[in-house]
């Protein structure tokens, strides 16, 4: 089922059909493995710097660890409705390689995973924003926070959250989760959807933040103040928070439709827009610079700091993009 391949192998990739349900994700422009394609019918080809490889299978989101110097890609499968429970976790390395097709814990079976959207790292555990329900129009989904022992694929709780579903997710040093609800689905995507979700260590649920300037609120991480960091989808905002809840910070990527979010250590962001296909870099002074475009279906990136290379789930395109950066 998975190949590993090289840029040069794009165009077969395309031929044998494995780009052409980009039109069906939500929120996405129509797109290929060579680029994307928008409202118009314009296609702006993917930048040479980047490099794609289809090694996933409907992943929305990847975290990378570097104890194993892997990816983790979060394999979405199937919707609910034609297939249950068959999300599962991918490493993959630093070339795009497959290393383990589907990960499972010491005790030999994988992570209970039924459409899982974003994923985090801390303090050993892996955190992945999963959803249950959805099998048919009378079973919404209905959020739930996994857990997970990063060694061994032990479970380590799960929290369910009162959203239909949340997006991406972000860990604070203590254990505390906050989360994105992008919309309520489908035309529910009004004010009073968008939110970022608090859970405290012991799984207390609250709302921390909601409305404007929230607008679909997607991408989220930590920053190295202890900030919270959320990227619109449904403008170009990007919103610096502090983890009470206040507004400290407004930045905007050069382009609009954010997804993924990934902070560099001297405050450097770089967010993907899931709209428009490129990658913002927004420098510690505010200077904004596009270093990639036309990656379709470009969701939750993450970063491989062992070699220095943005990644990006492709969604439905049921690839990873790297981007090297200098
Ligand atoms: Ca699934
Ligand atoms: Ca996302």
């Amino acid at each position: 089922m998975y190949r590993v391949t090289t840029t040069l192998s794009i165009a077969a990739a395309f031929a044998a059909g494995i780009a052409g349900a980009a039109a069906a994700q939500e929120d996405a422009p129509a797109g290929s493995l060579t680029g994307i394609v928008a409202e118009d019918g314009t296609t702006t080809p993917i930048s040479d710097n980047v490099k794609v490889f289809p090694v996933t299978e409907n992943a929305e989101s990847c975290v990378y660890d570097p104890d194993r110097e892997m990816i983790l890609a979060m394999n979405r499968g199937a919707a609910p409705k034609d297939k249950l429970n068959d999300g599962f976790v991918s490493f993959v390395d630093q070339a795009g390689t497959v290393a383990t097709e589907r990960w499972t814990g010491e005790s030999g079976e994988a992570p209970l995973l039924n459409q899982p959207y974003g994923s985090a790292i801390a303090g050993g555990t892996l955190y992945v924003a999963d959803r249950n329900g959805g099998t048919s129009k009378s079973d919404p989904t209905r959020a739930v926070l996994r857990m997970y022992d990063l060694a061994t694929g032990a479970v380590k709780g799960e929290v369910e959250v009162d959203s239909p579903g949340l997006n991406d997710i972000a860990v604070a040093a203590d254990g505390t989760i906050f989360a994105t609800q992008t919309s309520a689905g489908g035309k529910k995507n009004g004010p009073d959807t968008w939110k970022v979700f608090r859970v405290t260590p012991a799984g207390e649920v609250s709302v921390l933040i909601e409305g404007e300037p929230l607008n679909q609120p997607n991408g989220i991480e930590m920053d190295g103040d202890g900030n919270i960091v959320v990227v619109n989808l449904g403008d170009a905002g990007v919103l610096t928070f502090s983890p009470e809840g206040e507004l400290v910070k407004t930045e905007e990527a050069a382009q609009p439709g954010s997804d993924g979010l990934v902070i560099m250590p001297d405050g450097t962001k770089y967010v993907n827009s899931l709209r428009q296909g490129g990658v913002t870099r927004i420098a510690p002074d505010g200077t904004t610079e596009l270093i990639a475009k036309g990656i379709p279906g470009s969701a939750s990136m993450c970063f491989h700091s062992g070699s220095n290379q943005l990644v990006i789930p492709m969604g439905q395109n049921n690839a990873l993009a790297f981007v090297p950066l200098d």
